[in-house]
């Protein structure tokens, strides 16, 4: 019989082959050199050195990672999971920057491009020389996408694309934006050149949450593409939550990433910190938080790793993924408040990682369709009654 880890206490790495853990412990060692190093300065200061960071994920082949052809790695979506994994282990940044770039923007082209659009964009975005963003969420519409007031109307050959996006991941670093808007054949997505005139990207400044990324809003005000600009695969909203399935898909495993992190940082701390003469880990009220800790970190890893073998499978479900999204995050959090006490004071240090992670889940709680979004579509499947309309 194996001895008990307490860092895999349940036996998970056995349901991975040699190549997934390959994956895992590339993109973990990656993680470790490159950013855990730097991560606190750069969310003190607010900042990420997302260019540089976007060629060395291009390298490692993390960009569109799941996607075949056009310069993609073609893995798993276990795989993929295992990487989001250790990117959020890092920071929930790192993924986000990760997830955008590959299962959103370039997975609509992917999916829904042009084959001279695949062409034109996705080797360079799997490169991490060309950075994607996902334009759908407006100030007036965010859980409600249906209601977006961004349009493009037909001018002669063009488009002529007004609005304005909100809160969009890597927008002001952007070389392509996919724009979706309202035409009068319903909601389309647009390969948008960043540097068409008429848009701009401005950097929204001032969070308490993912600092280590890029937010912008994204202004396009009279902004003139080309007919073949529309992305011709797809019209409705079908196209836009298509692509979140997947992204939604990458956070159900960063999630527990993040958690993980701040798991191993309490049960450390937790093992050397003394009070009373003993150290801390040794009180049964420390370690019942360890335990309940780890019981939500291993069944999320394990629901993660069953959504993946039916994505790769082509069983999963967009409530399925709902399912994982919602409980995944809403966990992690939790983990992370439990352990920020463990750390007592140290706990809201950025000394410590716990607090960053935390911040951080915040916001992913709320993108990618905030937990009652996720509950309500539950509540639909689960009834067959639309909470929604
Ligand atoms: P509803 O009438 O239910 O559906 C409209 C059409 O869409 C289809 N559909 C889906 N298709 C694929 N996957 C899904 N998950 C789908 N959900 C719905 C549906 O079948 C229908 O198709 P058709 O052909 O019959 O027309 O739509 P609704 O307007 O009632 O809205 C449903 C709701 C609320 C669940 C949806 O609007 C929603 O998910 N809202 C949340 C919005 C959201 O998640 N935004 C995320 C923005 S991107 C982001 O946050 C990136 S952060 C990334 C990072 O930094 O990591
Ligand atoms: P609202 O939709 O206004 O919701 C406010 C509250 O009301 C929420 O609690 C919500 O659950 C609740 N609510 C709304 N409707 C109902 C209902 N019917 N029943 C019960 N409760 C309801 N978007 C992009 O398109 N691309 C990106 O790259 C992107 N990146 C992001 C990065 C960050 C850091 C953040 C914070 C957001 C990002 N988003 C992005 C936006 C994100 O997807 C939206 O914030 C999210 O969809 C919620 O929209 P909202 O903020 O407008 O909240």
């Amino acid at each position: 019989r194996p001895s008990f880890d307490p860092v895999d206490p349940l036996g998970i790495d056995d349901l991975l082959g040699p190549e997934d853990l390959a994956v895992r412990d590339t993109v973990r060692s990656w993680a470790a050199d490159r950013v855990l190093p730097e991560i606190a300065d750069w969310y003190e200061r607010g900042e990420l050195p997302l260019r540089d960071l976007a060629r060395e994920l291009g390298s490692l082949g993390a960009l569109g990672m799941s996607l075949d052809g056009y310069g993609c790695a073609g893995a798993t979506a276990v795989q993929y999971g295992l990487a989001c994994l250790e990117l959020e282990a890092a920071d929930s940044g790192i993924r986000s920057l990760v997830s955008v770039q590959g299962s959103l923007a370039m997975y609509a082209i992917h999916r829904y491009g042009s084959e001279e659009q695949k062409q034109r964009w996705l080797p360079g975005m799997a490169a991490g020389e060309t950075i994607g963003c996902f334009g759908l969420t407006e100030p007036d519409h965010g859980s409600d996408p249906a209601g977006m007031r961004t349009c493009a109307k037909r001018d002669g050959g063009d488009w002529v694309l007004t609005g304005r996006k909100m809160w969009i991941t890597n927008g002001s670093a952007a070389g392509v934006a996919v724009v979706w808007a309202q035409t009068d054949d319903g909601i389309r997505g647009f390969a948008v050149p960043t540097d068409t005139p008429g848009f701009s990207a401005p950097e929204i400044r001032h969070k308490w949450s993912l600092r280590a990324s890029v937010t912008s809003e994204l202004v396009m005000d009279d902004v003139r593409l080309p007919a073949d600009a529309v992305l011709p695969g797809v019209s409705g909203l079908r196209g836009p939550l298509s692509c979140l399935n997947h992204a939604r898909y990458g956070i159900v495993w960063g999630a527990m990433g993040a958690a993980r992190a701040s798991f191993e940082a309490a049960r450390e701390y937790a093992r050397s910190r003394e009070q009373f003469g003993r150290p801390i880990g040794g009180f049964q009220l420390t370690q019942a938080k360890l335990a309940d800790m780890a019981l939500e970190l291993h069944k999320g890893i394990l629901l993660a790793h069953h959504l993946g073998r039916r994505m790769d499978a082509g069983t999963l479900r967009p409530e399925q993924v709902s399912f994982g999204k919602l409980n995944n995050v809403r966990e992690a959090i939790e983990i992370c408040r439990t352990a920020r006490t463990v750390l007592g004071a140290n706990g809201i240090s950025l000394e410590y990682p716990v607090m960053r992670h935390a911040t951080n889940l915040e916001s992913v709680l709320t993108y990618e369709g905030t937990v009652e979004m996720h509950q309500l579509v539950l509540g639909k499947a689960l009834t067959g009654l639309d909470a929604f309309r």
